[in-house]
């Protein structure tokens, strides 16, 4: 498909491509393109934009990361395909590992969702995303990020089946897990072990986003991009007092703004 570079949608576009390509290729649930279209119909709500309550939930989030023992991002399979490259960077960025985790799990899923990121930190880790940072340097940053989710070996207390499984060294023993587009269930549970539980979700009013420890209301391409950018200045402010509830309204009043301009 061919999208001119100045189509106002490009961005969108794009995305929906390569989640149907990847649903063809057998890396996605099979409600994978019906949460993807839950989520384009929240990101055209907030104008398909980083917001600025969005931004604050960026830097909290990444703060977290870099303050923490152990920090793991957790990807399923949308994740993988729309942010994969990004996540690679910022876990390079902010010493954290990489769990492949899905809520649908399926032997073949995995194995090719695992080859997929195998194959992305190959490419991410020719180009440093800045010029200061020396490619020797940005090898040994990417070769140290960690790629889980092979063997699970472990199971999150309180969910049962595939859903339950996770990495002993990974996402189980973390103390701050970022976990983009994930199940309610499982983010309730992931807090319950004590984890601070940072989600990416379009849908302010998802029980993942207000279960959360840090919700992020972008689009997660767009917010682990924006973050890898923030992470190249290192962490911005000591941990602060963080109200999330305020965030989830604050996103929520930017719907009712554009919503309001529409009316006019
Ligand atoms: O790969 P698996 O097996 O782990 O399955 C992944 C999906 C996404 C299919 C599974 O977790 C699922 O069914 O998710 P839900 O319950 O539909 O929730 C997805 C949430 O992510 C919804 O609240 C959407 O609004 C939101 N969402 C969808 N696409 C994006 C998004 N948020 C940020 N960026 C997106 N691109």
């Amino acid at each position: 498909m061919t999208i001119p570079d100045d189509h106002p949608r490009r961005d969108s576009l794009l995305s929906r491509q390569r989640i149907v390509d990847a649903q063809a290729a057998g890396l996605l649930a099979d409600s994978a393109l019906i949460a993807h279209g839950r989520g384009e119909a929240f990101d055209y709500l907030i104008g398909e934009r980083t917001t600025d309550s969005a931004k604050a939930a960026q830097r909290e989030a990444l703060n977290r990361l870099f303050h923490a023992k152990s920090p793991v991002i957790s990807l399923n399979g949308n994740s993988t395909v729309l942010a994969g490259e990004e996540a690679i960077c910022l876990a390079a960025l902010t010493n954290s590992n990489i769990e492949v985790n899905i809520f649908y799990r399926t032997d073949d899923r995995m194995r090719l969702l695992l080859a997929d990121i195998q194959k992305k930190k190959n490419k991410v880790i020719e180009t440093p995303p800045s010029p200061k940072i020396a490619i020797e340097t940005w090898r040994e940053m990417v070769e140290s990020v960690r790629i889980y989710g092979e063997n699970p070996d472990a199971e999150i207390p309180g969910l049962h089946g595939p859903r339950a499984s996770c990495s002993s060294l990974g996402i189980f023993q973390a103390d701050v897990v970022m976990v983009p587009l994930e199940d309610g269930d499982r983010c309730e549970a992931l807090v319950a072990m004590g984890k601070q539980v940072l989600v990416i979700d379009l849908n302010p009013l998802s029980r993942t986003s207000m279960r959360a420890s840090v919700t992020i209301v972008d689009e997660v391409s767009r917010a682990i991009r924006q973050m890898v950018r923030m992470a190249l200045h290192g962490p911005s402010h000591d941990l602060s007092d963080w109200n999330n509830r305020t965030i989830l309204e604050d996103a929520l009043s930017e719907i009712a703004t554009a919503v309001k301009q529409l009316q006019r």
